[in-house]
């Protein structure tokens, strides 16, 4: 495992870190879970920033990210991903291709704005109802992945906020 991933339990609004990633929705108006969280802690530049991005450049498709300011967050950043809704079946293969797309876009999106310090939530696995563990695998595997190619980021912590997500991450190697 890369000595720069770090395993957290807690509330990711109240890290101090460069960046935190935001488990949002296609339209980055905000709701519930942890991005309703994000927005509540981060207060209404965040929303107003979004409001911005989806006026230039339209809703953030799936698997995709963008970066917004951090308003009253101790994070300075915040990047919002837009993580696949699990269905299973036929459609699996591209939701997997999604949910690791939504790590490795917000890990170059971090690398493009200059930040070194980055913390994601368990993307998908809440309302979107992603198997937690093919979640994790896919967001360790990813994340591993991109850092063997990247020298610039020192920190990815992933933080669990329920106990089933945590002892998944610590059974990873975390
Ligand atoms: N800090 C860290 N993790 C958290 C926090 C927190 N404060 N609160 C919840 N989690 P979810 P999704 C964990 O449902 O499945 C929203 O309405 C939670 O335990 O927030 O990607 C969006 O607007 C879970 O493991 O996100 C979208 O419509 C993880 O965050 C939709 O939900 C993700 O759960 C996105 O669904």
């Amino acid at each position: 495992m890369d000595a720069r991933i770090k395993l957290q339990q807690g509330d990711i609004t109240k890290l101090a870190v460069d960046a935190i990633v935001n488990a949002a929705n296609s339209s980055l108006m905000g709701g519930g879970g942890v991005d309703g969280a994000i927005h509540r802690a981060g207060g209404k530049q965040i929303l107003e920033e979004c409001i911005k991005i989806v006026d230039r450049l339209g809703r953030c498709k799936t698997g995709n990210a963008i970066i917004t300011n951090g308003g009253r967050l101790p994070a300075k950043y915040v990047i919002h991903t837009v993580g696949p809704v699990y269905n299973g079946g036929k459609n699996v293969l591209k939701e997997e291709e999604q949910l690791a797309g939504c790590y490795a876009n917000s890990l170059k999106l971090a690398v493009e704005n200059g930040i070194q310090t980055i913390a994601f939530p368990n993307i998908s696995t809440g309302v979107y109802r992603f198997p937690k563990q093919r979640a994790a695998e896919i967001a360790v595997a990813t994340v591993e992945n991109f850092l063997a190619e990247n020298h610039q980021i020192t920190q990815v912590i992933f933080i669990c906020f329920d106990d089933e997500n945590l002892g998944i991450y610590q059974n990873l190697g975390l």
